[in-house]
């Protein structure tokens, strides 16, 4: 008997069939971030990233042009099971017949990516860009106090919501457009709720913006400090989770590298689904700051993953990635991340979630701890490897060689 079988057997015996998990994983999308890529460069400008995020480390061949990572991105598609999602910036916009600044984008500027989505049956997710431009005046965009500067920023925002609604009705697929910035301050502000105000009220002009909510899904994404705005984040988590609740269609979007570091989004999910009929994040990974490093098959990736599934909410959750690691091969970080959160989604469907339930509900609590144990050493990787197969996708210890070969052929000739 081959080795999935066997394992099947063993789910099976704990209420767990593997071929109905491989059934559901198949139909969840998962939002690929182009922005592992080119290390948040984006094509419209030519300036340092900005906002307070940083990329660190200069691997050789990051794709600097959109057929560049355009190509980068199919290899990473051709190397990972599962649906996926395409999440764009608006500063990925591509000037076929001239430049606009941000505040003018259109569609048009967005056709190429469109074409791509089409390409390989992707939807598209959406994020105005609020960083790394000479209008973020004092690092400031929508809170800023120079009312110019706002409205430079309230009509980016106007412009995102029209091609993310192009989005949507090119792909036929919902697109979440995340709203984030980094604006804060350096040190202790004498003013902390001004900003605010006027972040709210900027947030507020935006979505004033017509759109199908069926077809936009607006987002705010909390933040708790960046690089630089140490002292005070515009967005916080009180500010953003509360500007969402009180607005209708709006989503809070949460990003597990913005919080302090004993707080945990896995815990943070369910609280939420009690009062939201739909939540969105980003998947990162935290080393004691928010350093967006590779996504990886850790402990708190899996519980994220188990918060979405037990709770029947995986309906209800946008799923997207959020890394940037410059410092290694970036179609091998991408691939990483990416058959992570797959893994950790495939583990949460083979986890007896009804039988640890009951024992909790009983509390049986001796016995949760032994079977919680016990199932960290069932044969995954068994299930996880046959998934790999009839997705048609390198299995584990197969597919870095197609990165070296890569690297080789299209990577290392790149200037
Ligand atoms: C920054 C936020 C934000 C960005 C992307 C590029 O801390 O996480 O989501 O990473 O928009
Ligand atoms: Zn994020």
């Amino acid at each position: 008997m081959n080795r999935y079988e066997e394992a099947k057997k063993i789910y099976a015996a704990l209420g767990v069939d593997t071929d109905k998990a491989i059934e559901t994983i198949k139909g969840l999308p998962v939002s690929l971030h182009c922005w592992q890529g080119d290390d948040v460069k984006g094509f419209d400008q030519d300036g340092p990233l900005t906002g307070g995020i940083q990329t660190t480390g200069n691997y050789p061949g990051k794709a600097t042009t959109p057929a560049e990572l355009m190509q980068d991105m199919e290899k990473v598609i051709s190397l990972c099971p599962g649906k996926k999602k395409l999440n764009l910036h608006a500063c990925y916009a591509i000037f076929e017949d001239g430049f606009v600044d941000r505040d003018r984008l259109e569609p048009k500027h967005f056709a190429k990516w469109v074409e791509f989505a089409k390409k390989h049956n992707l939807g598209i997710d959406f994020n105005p860009t609020f960083f790394s431009h000479p209008k973020c005046k004092d690092g400031l965009t929508l809170s800023s106090p120079d009312e110019a500067t706002r409205l430079f920023w309230i009509e980016h925002g106007k412009a995102c919501i029209r091609i993310s609604q192009y989005f949507a009705e090119e792909t036929g697929v919902p697109c979440v457009m995340n709203i984030w910035t980094g604006d804060g301050y350096k040190d202790i502000p004498a003013d902390r709720m001004g900003p605010r105000m006027r972040y709210k009220e900027s947030i507020e002009a935006i979505l004033s913006e017509p759109f199908d909510k069926s077809k936009v899904k607006p987002c705010v994404e909390s933040k708790v400090f960046g690089i630089g705005v140490e002292a005070f984040t515009a967005g916080s988590a009180e500010f953003s989770l509360s500007f969402a609740a009180s607005h209708d269609g709006c989503l809070p979007l949460m990003d597990n590298g913005h919080y302090h570091p004993t707080e945990v989004v896995s815990d943070k999910i369910p609280a939420l689904l009690c009062f939201f009929p739909e939540i969105a994040l980003h998947i990162t990974r935290p080393i004691r700051w928010d350093s967006d490093h590779v996504v990886l098959f850790d402990d708190e990736t899996k519980e994220m993953a188990k918060e979405i599934v037990r709770n029947n909410a995986v309906d209800r959750v946008y799923m997207a990635l959020d890394y940037f690691d410059a410092s290694i091969n970036r179609i091998s970080a991408w691939t990483v991340g990416f058959r992570s959160w797959q893994k950790a989604l495939l583990n949460a469907l083979l986890t007896p979630n009804e039988l640890l339930k009951k024992l909790q509900d009983e509390n049986r609590l001796t016995e949760l701890m032994v079977v919680s144990e016990e199932v960290k050493t069932l044969p995954f990787g068994d299930v996880w490897q046959y998934y790999c197969e009839t997705e048609g996708v390198p299995a584990d210890g197969e597919w870095f060689a197609e990165v070296k070969r890569y690297e080789d052929e299209v990577l290392s000739l790149r200037k």
